[in-house]
């Protein structure tokens, strides 16, 4: 018997998507970051095995409040997600009492099974865990709850076994050695995305996006060239630093990670530009990728 099917995991910003998935599939395929609003696209990640194959979707954050066209394509993405898919995860932090009350009305009506998944209790403590489970037993009655630590990988187990279980027989969707829908340049993308995320504050790395235009390997060498676009002239200055200092410092980190993520050596230029308003654009969200 074979079992394949979507899993798509949703939730808040913040909630630990990127982290479970990465954790389910054992790569770092999607960006990890303390700050909110990490992931902009739909990303696939493929657990393989002989008996199984389980495509997890790792989305962005549901805001409810589109500020941006960016956040209305990051939206979309949720919703097609929710469309396709054989099993929905409703991921929420465990002592977060403030869910998104538009998204449990979603799941309520949801024609596929729906597993709350309640995450970082290992910020938690046991006692707590009736009140919670209560909590959840109102909002969405008889959704089964699974209490993990994504970060510590504590009862991924457990769930990845639920999921099996919930799952339908059938071939699998994608050849067995596929990990992502997502290509090398995108990963480089998102990894100079992440390090953006760490090295600035505020508005700073939520205003840039990252073209990769150029990728060229080479016998010893990788040669990589990315535009980073950011919104106005102050926030260029900034990305740039003092002498250069913070793009250079950009640049060593991020090249760091990327070496490790294509296992060659690698050459990396940042060139920073400016593309007013992008987020609101829609022929630039079209041309990066927002589709
Ligand atoms: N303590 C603890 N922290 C966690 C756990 N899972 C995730 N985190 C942290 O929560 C933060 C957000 O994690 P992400 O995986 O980026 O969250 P996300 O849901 O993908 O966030 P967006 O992409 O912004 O929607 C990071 O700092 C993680 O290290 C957990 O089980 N325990
Ligand atoms: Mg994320």
């Amino acid at each position: 018997m074979h079992k394949s099917g979507f899993v798509t995991i949703l939730g808040k910003p913040n909630a630990g998507k990127s982290t479970l998935m990465n954790a389910l599939i054992g790569e770092r395929l999607s960006v990890i970051n303390a700050k909110i609003q990490t992931t902009r696209h739909r990303i696939f990640g493929i657990l393989n095995h002989d008996d199984y194959q389980i495509v997890f979707s790792d989305t962005p954050g549901i805001v409810p409040h589109a500020q941006y066209k960016l956040h209305e394509r990051m939206m979309n993405y949720v919703r097609e997600s929710l469309v396709d898919a054989d099993l929905l995860i409703l991921l929420h932090d465990a002592e977060d009492p403030r869910p998104d009350l538009e998204a449990v009305e979603k799941l309520k009506a949801a024609t596929v099974p729906v597993l709350v998944v309640l995450n970082k209790v290992d910020l938690s403590t046991q006692e707590k865990t009736p009140a919670i489970t209560a909590f959840w037993d109102e909002l969405l009655p008889g959704k089964e709850k699974i209490y993990i630590s994504a970060l510590h990988k504590y009862n991924l187990d457990v769930l990845l076994r639920k999921i099996l279980d919930l799952l339908p027989e059938g071939e699998a969707f994608y050849p067995k050695d596929q990990i992502t829908d997502k290509t090398e340049r995108f990963f480089v993308s998102e990894i100079i995305r992440g390090k953006m995320l760490s090295i600035y504050s505020k508005e700073i790395p939520y205003s840039a996006e990252i073209q990769v235009i150029e990728f060229k390997e080479q016998e010893k060498i990788t040669k990589i060239t990315a535009n980073i676009i950011t919104e106005r002239e102050s926030q260029k200055a900034i990305i740039l630093g003092h002498q250069g200092k913070k793009i250079k410092q950009l640049g060593t980190d991020a090249r760091k990670d990327i070496e490790e993520f294509i296992q060659k050596k690698v050459y990396l230029e940042l060139i920073v530009k400016v593309d007013k308003d992008w987020r609101n654009n829609d022929l630039f969200l079209d041309r990066s990728g927002y589709v």
